[in-house]
Order: C-alpha cells, then structure tokens, then sequence
C-alpha cells in the first residue's frame, strides 16, 4: 500500500519535473503511396507558458531531411514553402494541418503504411524539444470526401498537400 502510494508519488513528481512549455495533441503522418518521396506531419502545439516560443525544427527516423513548410498563395497558385519557424503564443496554439502549416518529411527512408508510427523530434525556440511517436493515417480518402461535401473551395485541394506535388 505504501509502496503503491510512494510510486504514484514519483510518477506525479517525474510529470511535473518533465513538463514542457509546448504540448502536443492529435499528432499524425499523412500515409503515402510508396513511390513518393515525401509526406508531412501535423498536430496541434499548444504553449502552456507565459513566453511566446517558436517551433523552430525537428528531424525524424523516417526522412533525411525535416522542413518546416507553410502553404502561401502565389499567383494565385497555393504552393507550399520553407519557413524558418512557427510561432505558438504564450498561452496559445498553433495548428498544423493539411493545406496549411506542416511538417514536411523530405527524402523518406521507409514507406510509411496506415498504422506504423514515426518518431518525430520536435525542438523549440527555448531550448526545450519534445520526441513523440506520430501514427501513420490515410488523409486522402477523408479529405476528398470532406470536399465533395462542404469546401468547394479548396484549390491545392490539401488533398496533394505535403507530397510534394502542390501546386502543380
Ligand atoms: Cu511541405
């Protein structure tokens, strides 16, 4: 019993002693054929500080190179683009998603099927970096189902978003 209590003690302790600025939530890789070359991550970064910190880089097991990339109208074409970080408010959030902010996974080392997981290390303006598993999902399929139905505007169509192939 007492020994019970002295470990969940510990676990609470070990929490606190660990707590990060930034939290991460709903964290996934877009699932791709196995001919591309590229995919993306997204998630949601919530600051849980008073100082404004910036997403400033990350790597993976599965991508020789990691970028931090946004999707920009250009001439009236979305195209996606390197951005050297992304900034999360004190006390506030920062959403990647498809047809938007992500993190770009270049020159991947492996496929990546539904329901395999990639390690993701993300590094952060103040110091602090965060190493997570993210979940493989196919994006694609509920995506295109999402644009039939309700987003008739959607031109790089997110759906290409994060292979690569945006914007053309
Ligand atoms: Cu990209």
């Amino acid at each position: 019993m007492n020994l019970l209590k002295g470990f969940a003690a510990a676990i609470i302790a070990s929490a606190a002693l660990y707590a990060q600025s930034v939290s991460v939530d709903d964290v996934y890789v877009r699932e791709v054929p196995p001919n591309m070359p590229n995919s993306a991550a997204f998630m949601s970064l919530m600051n849980g500080s008073d100082q404004a910190v910036d997403l400033v880089g990350a790597t993976s097991d599965a991508a020789q190179t990691v970028e931090l990339h946004e999707h920009a109208n250009v001439n009236g074409m979305m195209q996606m683009r390197q951005i050297p970080k992304i900034a999360i408010p004190a006390h506030g959030s920062a959403l990647l998603k498809p047809g938007g902010l992500h993190v770009m996974l270049i020159g991947l080392t492996r496929k990546l099927k539904e329901g395999e997981n990639v390690t993701l290390t993300l590094n952060f303006s103040n110091g602090e970096s965060v190493t997570l598993e993210a979940p493989v999902k196919k994006v694609m399929a509920g995506m295109m189902m999402k644009q039939q139905s309700a987003a008739p505007e959607g031109k790089c169509g997110s759906m290409k978003c994060g292979t690569g192939k945006c914007g053309k």
